[in-house]
């Protein structure tokens, strides 16, 4: 630890919150864990307490705005996004949010327009399969350009299980925003129209819940995405792209854990691996390299990886996703002139 490390309060320690600050005081590099914060206090006062020099704050936003602390993960729900990241822009510090930026398109780019305001970034946005080795080479291989054109993705996403609390809309707008992500990120450019149907629902998920869903995303350049969304899979945590492009195809996290096994049983001999239990797991590094990459940008006074422009712009594929999983019908993107927007802040 040294002087110029970057200090960093943490809002929200749910599962992925405390995750984060786990990672933060044992696995990220020029960075120290100083407080933390989140209305179950006793939770956040619990966390603090297996830390050394980590302090409970009640307050998030007198979290953010604390002398101490100069940069900000937050990973509280997404309702509460908006005021915790303009805070965060107020006071001038760097701020990694988790997804969703926020809960719908207006406010998203309210966001975008307040950091451009500021004339200085100061916002990454946690879709962290960017970071993820696997997707990072996929991307690499198709910019290279030797399998031609990218013409297809193929994304699948499947969670173990969720709370009964977790609707319809929220496997849009919580899970299936980081397949939005990916198609943006491999393709480049924006989605510009999305249909999200659902057919008949697993018998185990919650009365109401239509899972799992698929999608489709056409893309600016013509492009077609079409991502499977199963969040009550009951198997465990799966997540693969699979492109295909004119002159072959490339996939990232066929076998995600790398385990390959053969067991003799009663019944015989089996071969197998493993799936991995959620998404910790599964993103481990991804979340490693993510969180090193924003401490190391933030250090430099840079911000890197998606910005709240991709934020936003996830947000409103999503807030048409919710329309067409409504309708059942096709639904254009309605977004914003990206230069118009940022002007010269566009990055
Ligand atoms: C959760 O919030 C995540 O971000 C996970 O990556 C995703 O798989 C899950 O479906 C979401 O609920």
């Amino acid at each position: 630890m040294s002087v110029q490390d970057l200090r960093i309060g943490v809002i929200g320690v749910g599962m992925m919150g405390a995750d984060h600050a786990e990672r933060v005081v044992n696995r990220v590099a020029g960075a120290r864990l100083v407080a933390v914060a989140d209305p179950d206090t006793a939770r956040a006062d619990q966390l603090a307490a297996s830390f050394d020099g980590v302090r409970s704050i009640g307050d998030p936003l007198a979290l953010v705005a604390d002398p101490e602390v100069d940069a900000v993960i937050i990973a509280s729900p997404g309702f509460v996004h908006e005021e915790q990241v303009l805070a965060c822009l107020e006071h001038g510090k760097y701020a990694l949010c988790e997804k969703p930026l926020t809960m719908d398109s207006e406010s998203s780019l309210r966001l975008v327009e307040a950091e451009a305001k500021g004339g200085r970034p100061l916002v990454q946005v946690g879709f962290m399969r960017r970071f993820d080795p696997e997707y990072a080479q996929l991307k690499a291989m198709l910019d290279s350009g030797q399998f031609g054109r990218t013409l297809l993705l193929h994304n699948t996403h499947r969670n173990a299980t969720v709370p009964d609390t977790f609707r319809s809309e929220m496997i849009v707008r919580d899970s299936l925003v980081h397949e939005v992500d990916v198609a943006r990120f491999v393709f480049g450019e924006e989605i510009v129209e999305i249909t999200v149907l659902a057919g008949t629902p697993t018998g185990v998920a919650a009365e109401g819940v239509l899972d799992p869903q698929v999608s489709l995303f056409r893309m600016a350049g013509g492009g077609l995405v079409t991502s499977e969304v199963f969040v009550n899979c009951r198997v465990g945590y799966e997540v693969r792209c699979e492109a295909v492009a004119e002159r072959g195809t490339v996939v990232a996290g066929q076998n995600s854990t790398g385990i390959y096994s053969t067991v003799a049983d009663e019944r015989g001999g089996y071969w197998g691996g493993q799936v991995p239990p959620d998404f910790r797991v599964r993103f481990a590094r991804a979340y490693d390299l993510e969180v090193q990459a924003w401490v190391d940008a933030s250090r430099r006074g840079e911000v890197v990886g998606p910005t709240s422009w991709d934020g936003y712009a996830a947000t409103a594929v999503c807030t048409a996703g919710m329309e067409s999983l409504a309708t059942g019908l096709p639904v254009k993107v309605d977004l914003a002139d990206r230069a118009t927007v940022l002007g010269g802040a566009a990055r």
